[in-house]
């Protein structure tokens, strides 16, 4: 927390801007401001930054590191400003300056590192860490090119690429002077040294990994812990590397430029697995800078190596960083000289895992003779964990091959990364009731029956520090005033605001707000896509990744039934919509592709005809990432959490719409059913199949998308008209998801589900008329929705798993 008045604040901003623009504040454009801004709280941020480090050395406190592919941070600025306890002080003081600190927030670019939930979810823990003053830091990639930036061109997706350094990053500190090296390919020679075998890596190709760090600062309570995120980099001339002879210009060229694609750029596909070898080393680079770092502070602070486990904790995010498992177990045993059991007992200590999907495309597995020639000495380690496993499944199932084989960790002329990532950890996690059930009935049913004890559920959260008090101020002002501020620091106080709701003033209030953030989505929605839309219509909301499973597709089918009922009943009685969707698809998956496109084209039929337009408005908004989540969810009614029973691990948008008070849509899948069981049956509307009939279905089949078709009028009419021309000249245009849906059976039952999914919508339309009701479930869905904080969430990780105090009883 940082102590200063408006007019000190002012003062120190003013000199910042002199000092590094050389030019007068009023000369300056308005990029310089922002940098003078951000360079400005980093300063602030810094000391804090430089206190928390040495409280953490001085009392050797557990520390915990959250390894993770992805860190989908966002704009960094405003955050900041919030939790040192500023940003007051610091838009009053430059709307004296004539400068809107909104304008300059809008200009920081986001910190797009990720894909989507996963990556999003290890933004919100950092944030929840600090908060709850653990010791807690993020080890990943900084990807010089993050997430791509989609455009919109002919209703189709384009894919940019996102140079998001161009203009600098004020947030981050390059420390060369904590670089490691990471070892690839080569050879590993044994050699006998005092009585014990060693192991020797030779001839590999050395890289750089530099570490470029980011302070995570905690909500005003002076703690600043680190995002460590590793650079690749040509080792420098003067290293001796022996992969290719000196003065061997266009090798060394070669060298310096496939050293530096590791770090090149985010894979975008968060679904499909594809063994691509730049990925591994991508795995491997991070994992094992990362774990050489962790190893080095520890012993230069004076740790003890057996330990370890008391003072440091590991957790993978999904099975992406699992070598470091094999990477822990390499230092210890090489490099420390311990033995196999010690090194092994203090590795799983050490280490736990988080699963994020049960999707079987999205499973990690890599060719052995790709990762043998790739990493030599981390191939005998997994070869040696996997033989000792094998033991403990013979005798434990003697007889049993089929099983055993399915279980081991390399099989098939592959590396398992999930088996490989239960046998290593201590603990192992699913992301929301349903998932972790299904982890150990399902799809770990085996690994559950080995190690019953290692399996716990911990279902996932949201900052509401970003989520409620940064992007909707509004809303956070009322609750301030209603149920004081208490809520900021213990979440699950919102639930006093349930006793404000028999309160008329409160719920014209809460509409009112509402309606304030609507109008301003509906601004952003002229500006960026050039579409108006009504305010006072509902606004009904469906924005994630594009994907089969979420069922865009439904949502789209439905838009088009209720054209085509609009058209046949131009008096239709139904109370004015806005469908609004935004998303990204995996430039590879085409069918993803193709949905968006048949978005945009079902959009411009509609938005073009003015027979229905006072009632319904649909829009696609490009480029769905961190800032502009922001910007529409505190602006939603309706929030469409509509996948196929069990496929959605969790969901986090879910949280993030409940808690600024939007009424659910929802199957049974994922965080849906706790935020049932929150706000109960009567303010969110359930539809569609359950999770036993969805697996019975899979199971034992008997399901027919083609006689939902013949027994359906709407539904008949709806997919004729996805090839009969009438949302493109070119008819065999949206065939794909046609087939998807008949030739191939509709394997995530959009159609089964189409008739309750109708009819939960009929349902809002009613609910929504009537105003006063309407606006206390809203309130209710705030005042339940405390328990979705991720301060919540990590502190069940803290004690549950990684066994550090919390010092800051939030709960
Ligand atoms: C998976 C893969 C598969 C291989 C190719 C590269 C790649 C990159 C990322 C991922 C992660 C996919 C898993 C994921 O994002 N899961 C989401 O996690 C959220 C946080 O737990 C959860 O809320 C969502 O339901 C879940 O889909």
């Amino acid at each position: 927390m940082v102590t200063m008045d408006k007019k000190s604040f002012k003062k120190a901003y003013v000199n910042k801007f002199l000092e590094m623009h050389g030019i007068e504040l009023k000369e300056g454009t308005n990029q310089q401001k922002y940098e003078a801004l951000g360079s400005l709280v980093r300063d602030y941020v810094t000391r804090t930054w430089l206190r928390t480090n040495k409280k953490y050395n001085k009392t050797g406190e557990k520390q915990v590191y959250y390894f993770s592919m992805e860190f989908l941070l966002g704009r960094l600025l405003g955050d900041a400003l919030l939790n040192i306890g500023i940003r007051d002080i610091c838009k009053e003081g430059l709307a004296e300056l004539n400068i809107d600190l909104q304008e300059l927030e809008n200009l920081e670019e986001d910190q797009g590192l990720g894909n989507g939930g996963l990556g999003r979810l290890a933004a919100c823990f950092l944030d929840s860490m600090a908060s709850l003053n653990i010791p807690g830091h993020g080890c990943g990639i900084r990807y010089k090119y993050g997430f791509f930036e989609q455009k919109i061109i002919d209703g189709k997706q384009v894919e940019v690429s996102d140079d998001w350094l161009r203009h600098g990053n004020v947030w981050e500190r390059r420390n060369s002077n904590k670089a490691e090296i990471v070892r690839f390919g080569g050879d590993i020679k044994v050699e006998e040294r005092n009585g014990r075998l060693t192991f020797v890596h030779v001839n590999y190709a050395p890289v750089l990994a530099v570490p470029y760090d980011t302070p995570i600062v905690g909500y005003k309570n002076g703690i600043a812990n680190t995002l460590r995120l590793w650079s690749a980099e040509a080792v420098s001339n003067e290293f001796d590397f022996s992969s290719f002879s000196r003065g061997d210009f266009l090798k060394a060229i070669e060298y310096k430029n496939s050293v530096e694609s590791i770090s090149q750029v985010l894979y975008p596909e968060d679904s499909f697995y594809e063994g691509k070898i730049l990925r591994l080393k991508q795995q491997y680079f991070f994992v094992s800078a990362g774990i050489q770092s962790i190893i080095r502070h520890f012993k230069k602070h004076g740790g003890n190596i057996f330990e370890l486990d008391d003072k440091i904790s590991i957790h993978i995010n999904d099975t992406h960083p699992t070598l470091a498992i094999p990477e822990l177990m390499r230092i210890l045993l090489d490099e420390e000289g311990l033995a196999w059991e010690d090194a092994w007992r203090i590795t799983e200590k050490t280490i736990s895992y988080t699963n994020h999907t049960i999707l079987a495309e999205a499973l990690e597995k890599w060719p052995i003779d790709m990762f043998k020639s790739l990493l030599p000495r981390i191939y005998m380690i997994i070869e040696e964990i996997n033989r000792r496993y094998c033991e403990e499944l013979w005798s434990k199932f003697p007889g049993q091959e089929n099983k055993i084989s399915r279980m081991a960790i390399i099989g098939n002329g592959q590396i398992r990364m999930a088996p490989l990532a239960i046998v290593g950890s201590h603990s192992i996690n699913g992301v929301a009731k349903l998932h972790t059930e299904i982890l150990k009935k399902k799809e770990m049913s085996d690994f559950y029956y080995l190690y019953p004890n290692k399996f716990n559920n911990k279902t996932n959260g949201i900052t509401h520090r970003r989520w409620l008090l940064k992007s909707n101020p509004k809303l956070t002002q009322l609750l301030c005033e209603t149920i004081g501020d208490g809520f900021i620091k213990h979440p699950l106080d919102l639930q006093n605001f349930e006793n404000h709701l028999n309160d008329t003033s409160v719920l014209d209030r809460l509409a009112k707000i509402k309606f304030e953030n609507k109008q301003k989505l509906a601004k952003i929605i002229f500006q960026n896509q050039n579409i108006s839309v009504d305010p006072k219509s509902i606004f009904d909301v469906q924005v994630k990744r594009i994907h089969a499973y979420k069922r865009q597709t439904m949502n789209c089918l439905r838009i088009m039934d209720l054209y085509n009922k609009l058209i046949d009943n131009p008096n239709l009685d139904i109370h004015p919509r806005t469908f609004i969707f935004a998303g990204k698809a995996a430039p590879g998956y085409y069918l993803a592709k193709n949905t968006i496109e048949l978005i945009n084209n079902v959009a411009d039929k509609i938005n073009n005809d003015s027979r229905v337009n006072d009632k319904i408005k649909v829009v696609f908004m490009e480029n769905y990432r961190v800032s502009l989540a922001e910007d529409i969810i505190p602006g939603t009614d309706v929030s469409e959490q509509i996948s196929t029973t069990t496929k959605e691990a969790s969901g986090t948008s879910n949280m993030k719409f409940m808690m600024n008070g939007a009424i659910t849509v929802a199957t049974l899948d994922g965080a849906n059913i706790e935020i049932k069981d929150e706000v109960g049956d009567d303010n969110i509307i359930i539809f569609g199949l359950n999770a036993d009939e969805v697996l019975n279905y899979y199971r034992n089949g008997g399901y027919s998308a083609l006689e939902m078709y013949n027994n359906d009028l709407r539904i008949k009419n709806v997919l004729n008209d996805l090839i009969n021309g009438k949302y493109h000249n070119d008819r065999d245009r949206f065939k794909s998801i046609y087939e998807n849906l008949i030739t191939y059976n509709d394997e995530f039952f959009v159609l089964k589900d189409f008739d309750s999914y109708l009819k939960a919508q009929d349902k809002i339309d009613k609910l929504y008329r009537n105003k006063r009701e309407w606006q206390k479930m809203c309130g209710v869905n705030i005042a339940h929705s405390g328990i979705f904080s991720s301060d919540r969430t990590i502190e069940q990780y803290a004690t549950g798993i990684w066994g550090s105090e919390v010092l800051y009883k939030n709960l």
